[in-house]
């Protein structure tokens, strides 16, 4: 078993889309482990898109991150990390499977519902910005 790191977006948070989105999750073999409703701060939302600081549309992302509470959750699957990008689909919904959650009801490349950790290494360092080990209930 091994984890990942998700957030369903403000997007997902303003369209009262969290219990479908988590339906698919949930369908798809993903535990979700731990789950909270949280609204970042635009400091969270920065360091946690840090990454990207250099994109232009960096700020635009942490405005959206930052205008509407999220869902932070640990999901946890065999494989938990490539699974669930698979089950996200692709960062542009017009470029998304059939049967994903963003091409289900991502809005654009910018609001698009979820987010999910690309590595296992990241997905250590996300869970540990929003959960402490006793909040993650396997
Ligand atoms: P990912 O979420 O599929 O891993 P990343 O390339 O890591 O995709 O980008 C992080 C987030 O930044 C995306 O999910 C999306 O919300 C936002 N983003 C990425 N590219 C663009 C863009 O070209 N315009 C606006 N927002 C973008």
């Amino acid at each position: 078993m091994s984890r990942t790191f998700s957030i369903l977006k403000p997007d997902a948070t303003r369209r009262n889309l969290t219990g479908k989105i988590n339906a698919v999750i949930e369908e798809a073999g993903l535990r979700i482990v731990a789950q909270k409703r949280v609204k970042l701060s635009t400091a969270q939302a920065e360091a946690f898109y840090g990454v990207h600081k250099e994109r232009p549309f960096f700020g635009e992302l942490v405005g959206q991150m930052t205008a509407e509470p999220v869902v932070v959750q640990v999901l946890e699957a065999d494989d938990a990390v490539p699974k669930y990008r698979e089950v996200m689909g692709a960062t542009n919904p017009e470029q998304a499977d059939e049967g994903t959650i963003r091409k289900l009801f991502a809005l654009s490349i910018g609001e698009n519902s979820v987010h999910g950790s690309d590595s296992d290494e990241n997905a250590a360092i996300e869970i540990a910005q929003f959960f402490t080990d006793a909040e993650i209930v396997g």
